[in-house]
């Protein structure tokens, strides 16, 4: 009986290793391993066994059984993957061409210039403060000392909405919301929208983007703020340019100041870019007026504070060598497109 065994056990793999279709292997399965197989008609032979021979016999039928169903098992993985392999090749799916390009988005240059300005001064200290478009009269003008009469509350300047309710003409109502609700030390940015009621031409849309720098603090002085803006522009634009400050009048700052930084095209020889005169127009900036600490409720005997605006079109204009603003706001995707590999 035990040549019987190793003479079946043999037999069979050769036949299951030599199987050539997973038909073929499912009928060798049933006639090695089924009820009418020689394995089974074995086991039958038990009864003709001593005792003492019965269990170590069946034991050897049974590890058998498992030995060729493992074997078969294997053989049927491999088939099945041939069989997949067959089909592939004889049709026209070719698995090794490559994937079909999708067209990728690509952040606007604005947003780019937003993420860069606010990392710049999050590097400096700052923290990124937002508000809402839409604003009140005492936090876009009273509260920045803003006299009745001044003419930017003109309907011809400012687009009221309802209720003095108005589009804010610049972010600083986010730095008033933020000296109401804060003591200071106060060091914020307040990048946004702001919107103006100006004829639009390369230079002026009725929406525009600005970028407002705070800084609140007992001792805050004039010195900090050029510093801030040296670094900020260096930063901004790379080393070697500086700025400079020109006297101004704002209501909401005293003394005021214009910012100026030298020209990013001539670096400050003088160019058709800065009309030779080596210098560009930046923005505003001056030292917080103690009359708009008092609508805050900060104490203006103890504390100090700079603030500066900058537009933020005009710098993405003058980082990517865009002549018109309305280049900003058509969303032309021959322009969009240039921007593809600056994403973030
Ligand atoms: C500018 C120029 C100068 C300014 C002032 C303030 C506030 F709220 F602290 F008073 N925020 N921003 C400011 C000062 C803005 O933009 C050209």
């Amino acid at each position: 009986m035990k040549e019987d065994l190793k003479r079946i056990i043999e037999a069979a793999e050769q036949q299951i290793l030599n199987a050539k279709s997973l038909p073929e292997l499912l009928n060798l399965k049933s006639s090695f391993l089924g009820k009418k197989s020689e394995l089974s008609q074995l086991m039958l032979k038990l009864r003709d066994l001593t005792p003492e021979e019965r269990p170590a016999f069946g034991k050897a039928i049974n590890d058998a059984k498992g030995v060729l169903d493992n074997l078969i098992t294997e053989k049927q993985e491999s088939l099945k993957s041939a069989e997949i392999d067959r089909q592939h090749k004889g049709s026209s799916v070719d698995l090794t061409m490559p994937g079909r390009r999708f067209n990728k988005g690509s952040l606007h240059p604005l947003t780019l210039i937003w993420r860069e300005i606010e990392d710049v001064f999050i590097s400096l200290g700052f923290e990124v403060a937002e508000g809402t478009d839409i604003e009140d009269e005492f936090h876009n003008f009273d509260a920045l000392n803003t006299p009745q009469d001044h003419p930017s509350r003109n309907l011809a300047d400012t687009f009221y909405v309802e209720n003095s309710q108005l589009l804010r003409t610049h972010t600083s109502p986010v730095q008033i919301r933020t000296m109401e609700r804060y003591v200071p030390p106060i060091r914020i940015i307040s990048p946004g929208r702001a919107y103006r009621n100006d004829k639009i031409d390369a230079t002026h849309s009725p929406v525009f983007h600005q970028v407002e720098a705070l800084y609140v603090d007992e001792n805050v002085s004039f010195a900090d703020l050029k510093d801030t803006l040296n670094q900020f522009v260096v930063k901004m634009f790379g080393a070697g340019t500086k700025s400079r400050i020109r006297p101004h009048f704002f209501p909401f700052t005293e003394p005021s100041a214009e910012i100026d930084i030298s020209c990013v095209a001539c670096g400050g020889k003088g160019c058709r870019v800065c009309k030779e005169s080596g210098w560009l127009e930046m923005g505003g900036a001056g030292m917080v007026d103690p009359n708009v600490f008092k609508h805050t409720g900060i104490d203006s005997e103890k504390y100090t504070g700079f603030a500066f605006g900058l537009g933020m079109d005009r710098i993405a204009m003058l980082k990517y060598d865009i002549k018109d603003i309305r280049v900003l706001f058509d969303n032309d995707l021959r322009v969009l497109k240039q921007f593809r590999n600056e994403n973030r």
